[in-house]
């Protein structure tokens, strides 16, 4: 790794919630690099458990070579950078407290939401009854965080008003996660469906997303460079 370097986020493919994490750092607009991480190969290995022993992506490394977990905390870090004020709030005002809310309901009760869903999924060993129980469970649960996700947003064009945020880049990389199970109706929350199509579109979610399926994009230009992830687990 360069000694004086750009922070490194991790992009966790597939469907990784890093994907929000990219949004937001080229939102930001400051210098950072990318390592793509598989979640179903690279990231089960010994290596990659020395890096983040919980076995999960996000992970940022800074430009000190700290290694920094979840999204939480690397949303705080992003925001102690954001001196420009370019998707948080000067910290103390009642929008940064509400920013702070948006980002900690997303990244608990919202994604967690999701769990039943991930093990069914994932579970190797799990008849097909036990598999319709979780996807059961996994759908109320989730269409009960939408429920109150489209009761907490505005009218605003984003989460906190009229720019989008760490709030819309966190709500985004998870967002998608209900096409994927077909876990409600997106047609029953339409400031959800409305939020997720503006943010979708944005040139910066393209971006992580073709980053994360490993396709050629131009970003807004703070992106400086792809680093494999052997380098990065080689410190
Ligand atoms: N608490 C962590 C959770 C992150 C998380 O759920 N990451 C998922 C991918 S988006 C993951 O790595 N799951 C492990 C797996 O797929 O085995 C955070 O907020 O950063």
């Amino acid at each position: 790794m360069n000694p004086a370097s750009e922070p490194i986020i991790t992009s966790g493919f597939p469907l990784g919630s890093s994907a929000g994490l990219v949004t937001a750092f080229e939102w930001l607009g400051q210098p950072y690099r990318i390592t793509r991480v598989d979640m179903l190969g690279e990231m089960r290995t010994e290596p990659y458990k020395r890096l983040n022993g919980r076995v999960e992506t996000p992970v940022l490394i800074t430009g000190e070579g700290r290694v920094l977990t979840e999204t939480m905390a690397i949303a705080l870090w992003l925001e102690a950078r954001d001196t420009e004020r370019r998707i948080s709030f000067e910290p103390g005002t009642p929008e940064a407290d509400r920013l702070h809310q948006y980002i900690a309901f997303l990244n608990t009760g919202f994604t967690s939401a999701y769990t039943n869903l991930w093990v069914a999924f994932e579970a190797e060993d799990a008849t097909e009854g036990e598999k319709e129980t979780l996807r059961k469970f996994g759908r109320s649960l989730v269409a009960k965080r939408h429920e109150q996700l489209e009761a907490m947003i505005g009218d605003g064009d984003y989460l906190l008003g009229r720019k989008p945020s760490l709030a819309d880049a966190v709500f985004a990389g998870v967002a998608r996660w209900a096409d994927f199970h077909q876990a409600i109706d997106p047609r029953d929350y339409p400031r959800i469906q409305a939020l997720r199509q503006r943010v979708e579109a944005d040139p910066a979610f393209r971006f992580a997303l073709a980053v994360e399926d490993g396709q050629p994009a131009a970003g807004s230009g703070a992106m400086k460079g792809l680093v494999p992830l052997e380098e990065v687990l080689r410190g």
